[in-house]
């Protein structure tokens, strides 16, 4: 499209990542006129932009990718158990190749607002780049962990290194080989690059707030025979996988951990730990993240297996999670993480009892002391879930913006849908199972529902669609009530928005997993979208 015309489209998606590609090959092929606008200079969503060193996958590689189509499931080959970013971003190169995709995208284009014509119907779009484009449908596939967040401190502009952060880390790389580097914060993104970046920094300095639970990924290359082996049963595993609970085959074990001895629970929780998988231990006893009890019996599991391989005590102590339950805030999977503070060039620094002071001009200062840095690491993570979905100004009816409507919280029916915002769909938002199982399952799930939809409408000739304020509220009501029958909203995750200062603490993510999801958004619209008013 020329940057310069005002274009008039059926459809309008916003991100070109997982979920925004496969909504362009899904409207395509309805033969609606369909565009992508996408901020990033290419395809990829999280996978252009998280690019530190250690990023990868804590999915296995054949479960975190399409499986709409057979072909590009037995063409592809992955390398490893858990894929690398670089690896990631080739298949999706390949997938938007492959479909032709990159003609329907305009990259370098941030769409700035999207307003709501009434009479029109239609969302009118304006970008960044300074176009202007009216379009039937705006679909928002912005990713749920894409608004990096940036905390600031005192004196940070005197600071004269430099300063990076990991969701948006240069394309050409760092080489921080004898240099002193810290990294602000432990969660997953800082535990898969602190084992790399102390392999090559001359010191390197953890900034720690919350020690994280992180288990070993047991990552490994893929030989043949496994890959073999998958791919003659790929189209059964798929099928498994989009009726599972997580989006991949783990099965929720029958017995609570408190019903059996001692020393069968430490034989499953220490099977759990070898599988090096993100659900398996969590799943192996039926109340761990219902009952406090229980959990504590896995975190101390993980605790002790910290001071097993931690050699320091005290640094074993500091590392170790006692202000969580386990599995509240997300699980890490990692490849050498606490081992790495075995290191002599690596030092943790605990912030609560160190607080940062302040930037200075060559490092920082924390408690009294001042610690000298060429570079800083922001591992600081990102406004999960609502950050990207409110960062455009979105102007529904009676010019309300879903700012104001999301002030106390999100609020969706199905995740998918707001009301006063009509033919607006938000894959994978708030109130959908998403962060919580594998993101490529929900993803699929939301585009195939969402794309019929519209198909329907487009066969009913309707106007628009809209969530009725009931159906949201009562589903906003249901993902908070279910969240609520587990230990999740004790702990201070993302997952209710407790690292963004002043987000209101709402519980986002529809816990009761994929499988019963795609049920009700099935009997949703097997009953013609109930819950939802069609105008024509
Ligand atoms: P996370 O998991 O949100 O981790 C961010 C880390 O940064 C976490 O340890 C935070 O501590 C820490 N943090 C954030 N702000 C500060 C300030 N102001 N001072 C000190 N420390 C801070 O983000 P990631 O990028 O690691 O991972 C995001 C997801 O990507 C991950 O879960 C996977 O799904 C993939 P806190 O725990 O808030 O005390």
């Amino acid at each position: 499209m020329d940057d310069t015309t005002h274009e008039t489209l059926d459809a309008v998606i916003i991100g070109a990542g997982f979920s925004g590609l496969y909504m362009l090959q899904k409207l395509r092929s309805l033969g609606l006129r369909v565009h992508v606008l996408e901020a990033a200079s290419d395809v990829g969503g999280t996978w252009w932009w998280n690019r530190y060193p250690g990023a990868r996958c804590d999915i296995e590689s054949f479960d975190y990718s399409y499986s709409f189509d057979a072909d590009l499931e037995q063409t592809w080959e992955w390398s490893e158990r858990y894929a690398t970013q670089p690896e990631i971003l080739a298949y999706v190169n390949h997938v938007a190749d492959r479909f032709d995709l990159r003609r329907d995208i305009s990259f370098d284009t941030r769409m700035l607002e999207a307003r709501w014509n009434d009479e029109t119907t239609t969302w009118n779009l304006t970008t960044d780049t300074g176009r202007s484009i009216d379009a039937h449908y705006c679909i928002m596939a912005v990713g749920c962990l894409s608004q990096a967040n940036h905390p600031t401190f005192e004196g940070m502009e005197e600071f004269s290194g430099r300063t990076l952060h990991t969701g948006e880390w240069p394309h050409e790389g760092v080489d921080v080989t004898g240099l002193r580097v810290g990294v602000i914060g432990t969660g997953s993104s800082a535990i898969q690059s602190i084992p790399l970046l102390a392999e090559q920094a001359e010191q390197l300095t953890v900034f720690q707030r919350t020690p994280a639970f992180t288990l070993p990924a047991m990552n490994a290359p893929l030989d043949p025979e496994t890959v073999a082996d998958f791919k003659a049963r790929y189209r059964e595993h798929r099928e498994a996988t989009r009726h599972s609970n997580g989006g991949v085959l783990t099965t929720l074990a029958e017995e609570s951990a408190l019903a059996v001895e001692a020393a069968e629970r430490d034989r499953r929780f220490e099977a759990a730990w070898k599988s090096g998988t993100l659900f398996g231990l969590l799943s192996s006893f039926s109340d761990l993240m219902i009952d406090p009890q229980a959990n504590e019996l896995a975190a101390q599991f993980v605790r002790d297996q910290i001071v097993r391989i931690v050699d320091d005590p005290v640094i074993a102590e500091r590392l170790s999670p006692h202000s969580f339950p386990i599995g509240t805030k997300r699980l890490c999977l990692d490849t050498g993480y606490y081992a790495t503070y075995n290191r002599p060039n690596v030092e943790l620094v605990d912030l609560r009892t160190e607080p940062i002071d302040r930037f200075t001009a060559t490092g920082m200062s924390v408690g009294d002391r001042e610690i000298p840095l060429d570079v800083i690491v922001f591992a600081t993570g990102f406004d999960a879930m609502t950050g990207a979905l409110l960062a455009p100004r979105i102007i529904g009816r009676d010019g309300i913006t879903l700012k104001q409507k999301w002030a106390e919280g999100p609020r969706t029916y199905l995740g998918i849908a707001t009301s006063g915002f009509p033919n607006l769909f938000t894959i994978t938002g708030p109130g959908s199972p998403s962060v919580l199982t594998n993101m490529l399952v929900s993803i699929e799930q939301h585009v195939e529902w969402t794309a019929a939809c519209i198909e329907w409408l487009e066969q009913q000739g309707a106007a628009s669609i809209e969530a009725n304020v009931d159906a949201e509220n009562g589903w906003a009501d249901h993902v908070t009530e279910v969240a609520g029958f587990t230990l999740y909203p004790t702990g201070n995750s993302w997952y209710l928005g407790s690292n963004i200062e002043g987000k209101p603490r709402v519980f986002m993510p529809y816990i009761a997993g994929v499988e019963i999801f795609r049920t009700v958004c099935d009997d949703v619209a097997a009953n013609g979208y109930r819950g939802f008013t069609i105008s024509t």
